[in-house]
């Protein structure tokens, strides 16, 4: 990285001078543990740790989106007090050890002061822990299977759970359908996000007082639901839920509605994409997503977000923009607190990251998602929840989702 390059410059050269001159009164060249910005305006590096290449891109494009308006937003607002701010971007791809790979090249070759990432809690489970050793925080941007926060002290999400979010979608299918008493789902047994997200909506089944008539299994690289589907049809239920990803879960509802079934479906977060409807076209229509965002929020920095999305995209934000957004958001606000306090110039790399690992979990922000805070152990505390419904057009090419009242 250029500014780092120049630092160390700077301080070899002031190290010969001090030889030189006899004179030691500056901190740089005599610590190990440089400060990260001695050098006035150079940006603070902060990490981008998402899926650009692989199935699991179909969530993590929109995260990239997302990122770049809010560094272009910020530093447009004058960034940490006047200091930018500078995203590093590392591709996770679609695996543990991608997402493995980045964080570590994150860390220790872009230096970053903190991370927003990985696109899934399953890679998550196995990234996350190498920031908590190197204490580098962690803003977890869609991270919402049970656990994630409690992986460590510096892991912290903007993603809210599975639990408060997933039984709205319940709710909205019963409203719509107040006859509905069978009830089948479907969840990808590899990946943890969909095994927690299933517990929460076979718990709220039971709760609403509904008959959980199939539990069906798949993987998030199946392709053939066939049997699946088949099964599931003849058992007759009135609303399917589907806890997978895009592409799988895409391709699961294609094969349920060409085999026949009628009744309402609910996609899980891992369908939350209009990513998906290329997979499903038509077939999409009327597919009941929960959302911990909503592009009518009425804040003042929601609708700043929505005007720069809406003018390059052509398109209403969706949450995991927002959602992204708001992690590089959190990072800001908390580095200008740190730095309130004491010049993030003057501080090694190290104690900034502790530091900002503070002042994340202390601050409240008010952002696209509506104002949000953090409980000690880094679960976020949001206030609302929405539900949408894919609405496919004529000729199903083009769809959108729209939010329910
Ligand atoms: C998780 C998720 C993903 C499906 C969002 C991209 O919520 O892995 O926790």
């Amino acid at each position: 990285m250029k500014s780092i390059f120049k630092h160390l410059l700077t301080a070899f050269i002031t190290c010969i001078l001090v030889v030189a001159c006899g004179q030691s009164n500056t901190p740089i060249a005599t610590t190990t543990t440089a400060p990260v910005n001695t050098t006035g305006n150079a940006p603070i590096p902060i990490g981008i740790g998402v899926a650009q290449t692989s199935n699991v891109a179909l969530l993590g494009q929109e995260q990239v989106i997302g990122a770049k308006i809010a560094e272009q937003f910020f530093n447009q607002k004058g960034g940490v007090n006047g200091t930018p701010i500078k995203l590093f971007f590392q591709d996770t791809s679609g695996d543990e050890q991608g997402a493995i790979n980045a964080f570590n090249a994150l860390i220790n070759q872009d230096k970053v002061v903190g991370i927003v990432g990985p696109t899934l809690s399953q890679h998550a489970f196995s990234a996350d822990p190498i920031a908590e050793r190197a204490k580098v925080p962690v803003l977890a941007p869609s991270n919402t299977a049970k656990g994630i926060p409690q992986i460590g002290e510096y892991i912290s999400r903007v993603s809210a759970p599975v639990a408060v979010v997933a039984p709205n979608a319940v709710k909205a299918a019963l409203k719509i359908n107040p006859n509905i008493k069978k009830v089948a789902v479907f969840y990808a047994q590899n990946d943890a996000f969909s095994k927690s997200e299933t517990g929460t909506f076979q718990e709220t089944v039971k709760a609403q007082g509904l008959d959980l008539v199939t539990v069906q299994k798949f993987q998030t690289t199946d392709t053939d639901f066939q049997t699946q589907a088949t099964n599931t049809i003849n058992l007759k239920p009135e609303l399917v839920i589907i806890s997978g990803l895009a592409a799988d879960g895409g391709n699961l509802v294609k094969q349920l509605r060409e085999l026949g079934y009628k009744g309402l479906i609910i996609g899980g977060n891992g369908l939350n994409t209009s990513n998906l409807l290329p997979v499903c076209k038509a077939l999409c229509d009327g597919i009941l997503i929960a959302q911990a965002y909503s592009p009518e929020h009425p804040n003042e920095i929601n609708k700043e977000f929505r005007r720069i999305y809406t003018e390059q995209n052509k398109k209403e934000p969706p949450q995991f923009s927002a959602q992204a957004f708001t992690g590089v958001q959190v990072f800001v606000e908390a580095l200008k607190a740190v730095d309130g306090k004491t010049k993030i110039s003057t501080l090694s790399l190290p104690q900034l990251r502790t530091d900002l690992n503070k002042a994340i979990l202390a601050g409240k922000y008010d952002t696209p998602l509506g104002e949000i805070s953090f409980t000690p152990e880094g679960e976020i505390i949001q206030k609302e929840f929405y539900v949408a419904q894919i609405s496919m057009e004529p000729g199903g090419s083009n769809g959108k989702f729209k939010f329910l009242k």
